[in-house]
């Protein structure tokens, strides 16, 4: 029983959207890694809604791996329902999720409780938000087998840290026990999300029982989503915020855009709620979908991310409200992004272009250019690296004439990752010890020539072509000599 009644008369009394079948029967049917920001905000809704229009719900059971802290209790005490405002342009909607059954730290409870969970009879998926590095590959895709994790996860095999090494022991487990699979699905911002995970637990099963391995191959469904909702990070003026909107504080609480879409691939080993009734997209190949939001989203919020940062923005709705760079952004998307893309999806991609310069330019969104930014060796390959390369071969670009604004992009995160646009910088990236090596100076390399070295970025595909790496390299020098506001004035998109 909820012990904080407080909390429930409070959003009861507020006018909230809420969603009315029964919790009694909620079981955890779907165990959630990476119980975050965006999962909360998006899978949990669309959850929360197929429930209110099928008859059998499904429940959530989110566990984070490396955060430790009571959250997970009080979230408890508020009988696991979270508040969540959706703010568009010119409307607001408070909502209350009802979907979860429950939460949990294993850096708070150990591994065992969360394997134990997830080895429960009923848990169908286990879905994943554990940003772009909790998978744990190597730039080709595959698992890479030096990680940190991984080399522990190796030697303990029981007792896993990693995402990966604990679904696939919870996996060896459900076999073990003759508990049929769950599907494990991830819903992080990676192409081919479904094949990469999978890559990644058959590399890491291989290594530690190859017949486990083949039964995963046999057995476990791996469907890659699509997923789309601009959620930022809670600050304590967004919890203030929140609190005002809905009359009572909730640390679980959310702001995040109105908008939401998801694409599916529809196959799973062990059944599915029906996200369709919620309004998700089930598809056979969701791959040209995720191109489409990776390239022309992310890839514009990357180039937001440190061409805004340079330019003294801190939000991407002051980014917008820069003529120049809002023009710019624009250009990215039509003239370079879109161009790009490699199946025909019966999308305008100039209205879409159009309505992603719409969500970017929503003031009451508070997304952070400097949260954006974050994990640039993971973010830039499938949003710059990779569309860069099928430009060079696409008209009216060729490997003479690289992309004008990807290149800028590029030199922007190598002056970005020097924090000189700001005295409090923190290089946020899971590769920052590499990185910051490269950034020590040298008398016979420059900074940008020694930054184009960095593998994880910087492929053997991108280094083949001398004069994209040329134009890299003069817009770096162009930064640092002009500064970035004459350079962007430079450009003809404006
Ligand atoms: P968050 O910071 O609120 O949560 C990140 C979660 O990932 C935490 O639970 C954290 O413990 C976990 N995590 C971090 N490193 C990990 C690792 N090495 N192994 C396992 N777990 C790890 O961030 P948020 O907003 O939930 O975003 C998470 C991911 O969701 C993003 O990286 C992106 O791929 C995807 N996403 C986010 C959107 C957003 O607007 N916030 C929108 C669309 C997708
Ligand atoms: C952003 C995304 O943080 C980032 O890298 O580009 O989280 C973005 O907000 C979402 O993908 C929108 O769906």
């Amino acid at each position: 029983m909820p012990s904080d009644t407080r909390f429930i008369d409070a959003i009861e009394s507020h006018s909230v959207e809420k969603t009315h079948y029964s919790r009694t029967t909620l079981q955890t049917k779907i165990v959630h890694i990476g119980f975050g920001a965006f999962h909360r905000a998006h899978q949990a809704v669309y959850t929360d809604l197929a429930n209110e229009a099928d008859s059998t719900p499904w429940g959530i059971f989110g566990i984070n791996l490396f955060r430790k802290g009571k959250l997970t209790e009080a979230f408890a005490k508020q009988d696991n329902l979270a508040t969540l405002v959706e703010k568009g342009t010119h409307s607001t909607t408070k909502r209350v999720v009802r979907s979860f059954t429950g939460a949990m730290n294993i850096a708070d409870q150990g591994v065992q409780v969360a394997l134990a969970k997830m080895c429960e009879p009923q848990v169908a998926i286990v879905s994943l938000t554990i940003t772009e590095k909790g998978y744990c590959l190597t730039p080709e895709g595959l698992l890479n087998q030096e990680h940190s994790l991984i080399l522990q996860d190796l030697i303990s095999p029981q007792s896993p840290i990693s995402a990966i090494g604990i679904i696939t022991e919870a996996l060896r487990l459900r076999r073990r026990q003759k508990k049929p699979p769950f599907s494990v699905m991830s819903c992080d911002n990676i192409p081919e999300n479904g094949h990469k995970t999978k890559a990644a637990i058959l590399g890491y099963a291989t290594l530690v029982d190859p017949e486990l391995a083949q039964w995963i191959q046999d057995q476990v469904a791996f469907p890659s989503t699509m997923v789309d909702r601009i959620v930022p990070a809670m600050d304590a003026h967004a919890f203030l915020d929140l609190e005002q909107e809905m009359g009572v504080a909730d640390d679980f609480g959310l702001i995040s855009e109105d908008f939401k879409q998801w694409v599916i691939e529809d196959q799973f080993c062990n059944g599915r709620p029906k996200w369709q009734l919620a309004g998700a997209t089930m598809v056979t190949n969701v791959l040209p979908y995720e191109e489409m939001k990776l390239r022309m989203l992310n890839g514009s919020h990357s180039f937001l991310a440190y061409i805004g940062s340079l330019c003294g923005h801190t939000y991407i709705y002051e980014c917008m409200e820069d003529n120049t760079l809002k023009a710019l952004t624009l250009a990215l998307m039509t003239q370079e992004q879109a161009l790009s893309l490699s199946a025909d999806l019966n999308v305008d991609l100039i209205e879409y272009a159009h309505s992603l310069i719409s969500r970017f330019s929503n003031k009451n969104i508070k997304h952070q250019t400097a949260q954006i930014a974050m994990d640039g060796s993971q973010k830039l390959p499938p949003r710059a690296i990779d569309p860069i390369l099928t430009l060079l071969n696409t008209a009216p670009f060729s490997k003479e004439q690289p992309p004008q604004l990807l290149s800028l992009l590029l030199a922007g995160w190598m002056h970005f990752i020097q924090g000189k646009h700001d005295p409090d910088f923190t290089l946020v990236d899971p590769e920052s010890k590499a990185l910051t090596t490269l950034l020590t100076p040298s008398n016979s390399t420059s900074l940008s020539e020694s930054l184009l070295s960095f593998k994880p970025v910087f492929n053997k595909d991108f280094l083949q072509h001398p004069e994209l790496s040329k134009q890299v390299i003069n817009f770096y020098n162009a930064i640092e000599k002009q500064g970035i506001r004459a350079v962007l004035n430079g450009l003809s998109h404006t």
